[in-house]
């Protein structure tokens, strides 16, 4: 029954090709009998999957489980292509039961209350789970509602987002549709994942167009909440010199507060000037939505102030539970939110966690390493890496800040088999060991 609904669910979103290769086992008779196990990941996202890959290896499989609902598991930077047509949505997603690696017990399920204090979580059904070590890896969660007239006003043919499953195709769908006027694309004012994201599909957009005669009849327009175009300096002032060369609109400071389907207008938050906003015509827009930490671990005891899973930033334990330990989009490490700063924090934390077992002190620390492949055309990319200090950290012996076809070709072909098979199987621990080769260990 569960599975015709399922089926039914992801019929409607045109998504039945990716049910097809499902590894078939039984998961709620795995896990009904067992409550208690040594490592607890939370989330089964990029991180979670990571990490109970490299816990498998350290504690055995029978000694791990991972609590995830959903049935599908996206590789999620694609979809900055998918928008734009590059890719396809089916490319992107696999069964989360073929990425759970084999033997660890999938708990098909939503935490709904962290208890730290307790050593437990509890999950859809009451059900308590404890555990000697807890992983937390839940991501982050898309507030869309937030934004006046949405998500109803995504009826609207002429908007999309490349963040939402749901909205990627719809994506390339309002771009194709485009005909004449303001294309729009935004950049909410809350911390958000990939932060190049919102710009990259505005390069891909804008250069659809010139390939398909209607360049001159568009105004690309980018509407962000930042001061500036990038936080690192290097790739802000290459980023700054393509939207000069390419005519397109930079304003700073505005935050997209409501969409009005019916004027086709958008209405941003003047945020230097408060009270006041501003108001476009849109002919296409692409929306970021603010983002924030899930529910269940804002209400809990591990959050910090702002609701994100409150860890040191060196050695990714929790800085009051100590059996406690931190990956990704939830945590509040102060870098950007990436599947590549994934990579990097999996291989500290493994030896973090190691260490603990051992009931020793955590010395291994994590740089801040992050990456967004900044793709600024079908056929070009600036690889952007960088580290907590905001400063370039880059893999290759040359200029990353120049626009390469070669960067593209790593982005777009590369990354998704380094990720499927190396970063999920827990053996990528990002390209730290490849610096150090490409620059003869000065790095
Ligand atoms: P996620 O992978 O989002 O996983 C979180 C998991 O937690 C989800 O599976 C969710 O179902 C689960 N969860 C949530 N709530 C609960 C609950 N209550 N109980 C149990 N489970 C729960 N990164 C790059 O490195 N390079 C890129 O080019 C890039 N481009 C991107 C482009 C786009 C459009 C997007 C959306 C992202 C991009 N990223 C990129 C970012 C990258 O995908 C994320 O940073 C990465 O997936 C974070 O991993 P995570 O495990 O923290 O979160
Ligand atoms: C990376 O490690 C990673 O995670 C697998 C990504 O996410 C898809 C990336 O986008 C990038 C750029 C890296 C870094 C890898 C190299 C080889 C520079």
């Amino acid at each position: 029954m569960a599975t015709l609904q399922l089926c039914s669910k992801l019929s409607k979103l045109g998504l039945q090709t990716l049910t097809t290769g499902v590894r078939e086992f039984s998961i709620s008779s795995n896990w009904a009998s067992k409550s208690h196990y040594d490592v607890l990941v939370v989330g089964g996202g990029t991180g979670g999957i990571t990490m109970s890959a490299r816990m498998k290896r350290k504690v055995g499989a029978k000694n791990v489980a991972i609590i995830e609902p959903s049935e599908n598991h996206y590789y999620q930077p694609m979809w900055t292509l998918v928008g734009a047509g590059a890719k396809t949505l089916n490319k992107s997603g696999r069964s989360t039961a073929s990425v759970i690696p084999s033997g660890v017990t999938w708990i098909k399920s939503s935490v709904q209350e962290l208890d730290p204090d307790k050593n437990l979580v509890q999950i859809d059904d009451g059900k308590e789970i404890s555990y000697k070590y807890l992983i937390v890896a839940l991501g982050l969660q898309l507030h869309y509602d937030k934004i006046k007239g949405l998500p109803d006003g995504f009826s609207d043919p002429r908007i999309g987002s490349i963040y939402s499953v749901n909205l990627v195709e719809k994506t390339w769908r309002a771009l194709q549709n485009f005909t004449e006027g303001n294309a729009i694309f935004t950049f909410p004012n809350t911390p958000i994942k990939c932060a190049g994201a919102p710009q990259k599909i505005m390069y891909l957009s804008e250069h659809y167009l010139r390939k398909t005669g209607k360049r001159s009849k568009a105004n690309i327009i980018y509407n962000t909440s930042l001061p500036v175009i990038f936080g690192v300096k290097k790739y802000a002032d290459a980023l700054l010199d393509i939207v000069k060369a390419r005519d397109i609109d930079v304003n700073y400071r505005l935050n997209l507060i409501e969409v009005d389907i019916d004027k086709r207008e958008a209405v941003f938050e003047m945020l230097d000037h408060p009270g006041e906003t501003k108001t476009f015509q849109y002919g296409m827009l692409h929306v970021t939505p603010p983002m924030a930490p899930p529910d269940v671990l804002q209400r809990s005891a591990l959050a910090d102030a702002g609701g994100w899973l409150d860890i040191d930033k060196d050695n990714l334990q929790h800085k009051k539970y100590s059996n406690v330990f931190g990956i990704g989009d939830c945590t509040n490490l102060p870098t950007s939110k990436t599947a590549a700063a994934v990579a990097a924090q999996s291989a500290i934390l493994s030896k973090t966690i190691s260490l603990v077992m051992k009931n020793q002190k955590p010395m291994h620390k994590y740089n801040g390493y992050t990456s967004c492949p900044l793709v600024t055309a079908y056929n070009k990319c600036v690889l952007a890496e960088f580290d907590y200090n905001a400063q370039p950290l880059e893999t290759f012996p040359f200029d990353q800040g120049k626009e390469r076809r070669s960067m593209f070709h790593m982005k777009a072909d590369l990354m998704p088999p380094l990720y499927w098979y190396a970063l999920l199987k827990g053996l990528w621990g990002g390209p730290g060991p490849l610096r150090k080769l490409m620059h003869f260990g000065k790095a």
